[in-house]
């Protein structure tokens, strides 16, 4: 097999729901629909529900605390993804890549947790979690300035240059976009323009004015589109070059997102939307992503993978991919992750059973959550002060609105759930149990 290029882009807080290839009828994304149509979309990808641990886990292959990230880096932290850990980015130079990161990093600004010390030959972007939508801050060739223009735009515009010139080698490209993060505007008025004088479908919440939904729905959907606008260019810039065949795209959001469901507004440290009251969760809504990866030598189009995925699944699948094409990879690390190639192949393969996750939260407030999940059940356990204990049965409550946990007849699953987490927390070092 001939080495293939990767092409991986992230996208910061879109939801699963918020793309049309995943059911929805209001949003304007052609380009993302058209990968789904080409490669093979996910319904079951899961990941961290907030920034910071979702990006460790897709670059180090391991659970976010195993690699020295709890909650979100805010700009006064110090933290960073631990330098001991090999990366992705890290595989990919070492098996001959040119790799880029353009866009946001969000794991560490410190010099030892700088993207060119974490296995990227070039990064423009920005090193914390936020920026802003329309004449951002950037660093490019290693100096801070101020560029004007729309922010997706630039990072494409760079992305694009960056796939032009490495036309020729294989490259692995992380192109992590900032939008549609808030604030969702300013946005280009092409992407606006999709959704004016429409009523969007929104969620019904209590004591919260429909208008001010529809705005917020008007404008982060235009945010998305704008990406979707962008990503259109780099498809057509794969076949202007003849690259399209060899290319492995991979499309991805980091963590889920709410605006208005369950009453919440964001993620896994959601609020309730028009308060500062925080509600930390690990709602399928915010630890779903939408994923969707298209490689046309190997993935048969419009095709669909219903097993339940995670972001520490990719290392260990690129390993293999490079290990398929005569790569030089680490070898010996523990990964706590799964080659994902075999689905890709559509092989049958035995696949994980339950997805686990846990969750510090110190931003905002206060939250120890641990959650195991099942194709049927979801059972949080919070052990922060005033944490309520959470379990569903998402068969009959795919909503996750009645919470069963403490009642009888739900006590023998309650219990084997619990048992089953205990026995992961051990396997994965969890912090609080050895704080106990
Ligand atoms: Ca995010």
């Amino acid at each position: 097999m001939e080495r293939p290029n990767l092409i991986f882009v992230l996208t910061d807080d879109q939801a699963q729901w918020a793309l049309g290839a995943y059911g929805n009828e209001d949003i304007h994304t052609p380009n993302m629909d058209r990968l789904a149509k080409e490669g093979m979309l996910f319904t079951r990808a899961f990941t961290s529900p907030v920034c910071s641990p979702s990006r460790a886990m897709i670059m180090a292959g391991l659970y976010a605390h195993q690699v020295g990230i709890d909650d979100w880096i805010s700009p006064q932290e110090s933290e960073g993804l631990d330098p001991e850990k090999p990366t992705l980015a890290e595989a990919f130079k070492k098996a001959g890549y040119t790799t880029a990161l353009i866009g946001k990093w969000h794991l560490g600004k410190e010099e030892r947790y700088h993207p060119l010390n974490r296995g990227f030959d070039y990064f423009m972007g920005f090193l914390g979690g936020g920026n802003r939508p329309k004449d951002p801050t950037l660093i490019i060739n290693g100096k801070e300035q101020q560029v004007e223009g729309y922010l997706t735009d630039i990072l494409t515009e760079d992305a694009m240059r960056f796939i032009r010139g490495n036309r020729k080698r294989p490259f692995a490209l992380f192109l992590h976009t900032r939008a549609p993060h808030m604030p969702y505007t300013p946005v280009p008025e092409e992407d606006m323009a999709h959704y004016e004088g429409k009523k969007l479908r929104v969620p019904k919440v209590e004591g919260f004015p429909e208008e001010r939904l529809q705005k917020e729905y008007r404008e982060y959907y235009a945010s998305i589109s704008s990406i979707d606008r962008n990503l259109g260019r780099i498809l057509d810039l794969l076949e202007e070059l003849d690259l399209e065949e060899n290319t492995i795209l991979v499309f991805m959001g980091d963590n889920g997102y709410m605006i208005g469901h369950h009453g919440l507004e964001t993620k896994g440290n959601a609020w309730f939307i028009g308060t500062r009251r925080r509600r930390p969760n690990m709602f399928d809504l915010s630890i779903l992503v939408p994923l969707i990866i298209r490689w046309p030598k190997v993935i048969k189009p419009g095709t669909k993978c219903d097993e339940m995925v995670c972001s520490i699944d990719f290392l260990p699948t690129f390993l293999d991919v490079l290990k398929e094409t005569g790569c030089e990879v680490f070898e010996g690390i523990k990964l706590e992750g799964m080659s994902m190639l075999p689905l890709l192949r559509r092989e049958r393969v035995k696949w994980r059973e339950e997805i686990c996750m846990l969750y510090d939260m110190h931003h905002g407030a206060e939250a120890h959550m641990r959650m195991i999940r099942t194709d049927r059940w979801k059972l949080v356990l919070h052990y922060e002060k005033g944490g309520k204990n959470e379990l569903y049965d998402l068969k009959s409550d795919p909503g996750e609105e009645r919470n069963l946990f403490g009642e009888e007849s739900a006590a023998k699953i309650q219990k084997e759930l619990a048992e089953r987490l205990t026995r992961w927390r051990h396997e994965v070092g969890d912090p609080k149990l050895a704080q106990r």
